[in-house]
Order: structure tokens, then C-alpha cells, then sequence
């Protein structure tokens, strides 16, 4: 059976709430009452003023009142907060930045993946379907100094649009992979081009675009988290020149320094490019 025969809104919802919940503990620790009573309270008035504006009735209260039901029962929170939330999150975070630029998380980032120095490949599988692709750079100082021992932490997609630990049926650290930079501050990593990612259309989250005529695409890209001692770590995506969806993002992660342009590769196989990180000091 393959991934997309097999893979559900459930199953990755399931995995994604997992992964949080791993990374975060489960509740609420040492928020502030008075930030918390500022912001919950601006936020039930700006529903508030929704529901006036637009004379919601009861039919569409209880519709509301279902489907965020079953967001948590499809453990789509992950899912619907950044597809539709962080990237203003990320926007507020990031303002101050001078160097390398950053966007949203997304909910499959997976903490652990092995690990190489200078130069290596991603796990992939024998066969592994895709574009061939080399990403290699410099990761540096606000000043161009080459940082060494600097981590490009990399996970993506696959070329049919499936994230390992999140689809069944991929091994584990599929196209997951840490690159540490060597003394000249360079990384070479050799992957395969990802496929656009649409959300899934039988879980909460297909069922509010289905619902509301929009469409459920984001276009391809490559995660990334790059630091090194006494930076900033920056959480970042690239995405692909020309490449469906990169101008109409459900998840508005785009931004125009995040665009990739590559070229054919140097080796004659499948394509490359060089993309360097300038990190803020910590
Ligand atoms: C993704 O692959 C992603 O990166 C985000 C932000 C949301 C859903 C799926
Ligand atoms: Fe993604």
C-alpha cells in the first residue's frame, strides 16, 4: 500500500498533537494573569465583534461549536494554528532581525534526526522518488565571518508531498537530517526536490476549506533550523521560483528572500543551489 492510499487527517493530526505535547509538556506554565487576562480578553471581544458584525445565528454557533470539536478529535490544533495562526507569531517574534529571514514552523519538525559535518546526504530510501537536489551555503555572522559548528537542522517532504514520522509508511528519519558546518562555515546537503503539501481533506481542517471555497495547498518547500554558540537560532522554509503555490500560500509563509532559484547541478544530475544564513547575535 502506498502513503497516499493509506495516509489520514487522523494519523497525522495524531502524530503532530504527539509531537507537540513532547515538546511542550501539557499545560500552561508561569504565563503571566495580567498578559493572560489582556490577551484572552481581546480576543474574546475581537469573536465577539465577529458574531455582531455578521449577525451569526444559532445554526452557524453550533456549526462553529462542531467543527472545533472535532479539530481536537482529529488532532488537527497543530495543524489549524500553523496553517492559520504563526505566521503572524513568527512575524511579531522575528520584527528585530537583521540577518537570515524566517518563517513559520509548521507542526512536523521532529527534534533528533542524525547527524553529519560539512557534507552527506539526507536518509532517504533506495529508490527515493524526486529531483535530485544539492543545498550547500555558508552560515555566518552578521558580518560575513563563517561560523563553524554551526546546525542546519533540515527536515521536508517527500516528492509526493509526504512528511516522514507524520505519513505512514516512510521510514522513520526519512529525509530528516542535521548538517553541522565545517571550519569554513559550509554545508552540503544532498536531497530530493519535495512536492507541494496540501492539507488533508478529511480532517477538520480540509472540511473548513472545503466549506469555505478555498484551497488547501502549500506550495513545495524545505524546513530548516540553523544556529550555532552565541546566535539566535532562525527557524526558516525556502520555497522554489515559479512553483505552484509559492504566491498563494494557505499558510502565507512566503516571503520574497525565502525563494530559491536553482540551477542545474555542477555533478550533471538533478539541480543545485547556494543559499547562506547571516545569524543574529544572541
Ligand atoms: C506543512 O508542511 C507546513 O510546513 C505547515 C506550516 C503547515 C502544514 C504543513
Ligand atoms: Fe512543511
Amino acid at each position: 500500500m502506498s502513503t497516499t492510499e493509506t495516509a489520514t487527517a487522523a494519523g497525522s493530526g495524531r502524530n503532530a498533537t504527539e509531537t507537540f505535547r513532547k515538546k511542550q509538556g501539557t499545560g500552561a506554565t508561569g504565563v503571566d494573569q495580567a498578559r493572560v487576562d489582556a490577551v484572552a480578553r481581546d480576543v474574546l471581544s475581537a469573536m465577539h465583534d465577529v458574531i455582531r458584525r455578521h449577525r451569526l445565528t444559532y445554526a452557524e454557533y453550533d456549526a462553529l461549536k462542531a467543527w472545533l470539536i472535532r479539530v481536537g478529535e482529529d488532532g488537527e490544533w497543530p495543524l489549524f494554528l500553523d496553517v492559520w495562526i504563526e505566521h503572524v507569531v513568527e512575524e511579531v517574534a522575528n520584527a528585530d532581525r537583521k540577518g537570515a529571514v524566517g518563517t513559520i514552523e509548521g507542526p512536523y519538525y521532529v527534534p533528533g534526526a542524525p547527524e553529519f559535518t560539512g557534507e552527506g546526504t539526507l536518509p532517504m530510501r533506495e529508490d527515493e522518488p524526486g529531483t535530485p537536489f544539492l543545498f550547500q551555503g555558508t552560515v555566518t555572522d552578521l558580518d560575513g565571518n563563517p561560523l563553524a559548528g554551526a546546525t542546519v537542522d533540515f527536515w521536508q517532504a517527500d516528492d509526493a508531498g509526504f512528511y516522514s514520522q507524520f505519513a505512514p509508511g516512510i521510514p522513520e528519519w526519512n529525509l530528516r537530517g542535521v548538517c553541522r558546518t565545517g571550519d569554513d562555515g559550509t554545508f552540503k546537503i544532498h536531497t530530493v526536490k519535495p512536492a507541494p503539501y496540501m492539507i488533508p481533506h478529511d480532517g477538520a481542517c480540509g472540511a473548513l476549506i472545503e466549506a469555505a471555497g478555498w484551497h488547501p495547498w502549500r506550495p513545495a518547500h524545505l524546513h530548516l533550523k540553523v544556529a550555532a554558540p552565541g546566535r539566535q537560532l532562525i527557524t526558516t522554509q525556502l520555497y522554489f521560483a515559479g512553483g505552484d503555490y509559492v504566491t498563494d500560500d494557505v499558510a502565507q509563509a512566503v516571503k520574497p528572500e525565502l525563494i530559491l532559484d536553482p540551477v542545474p547541478a555542477a555533478s550533471g544530475t538533478g539541480e543545485e543551489v547556494t543559499y547562506d544564513f547571516a545569524l543574529d547575535p544572541a
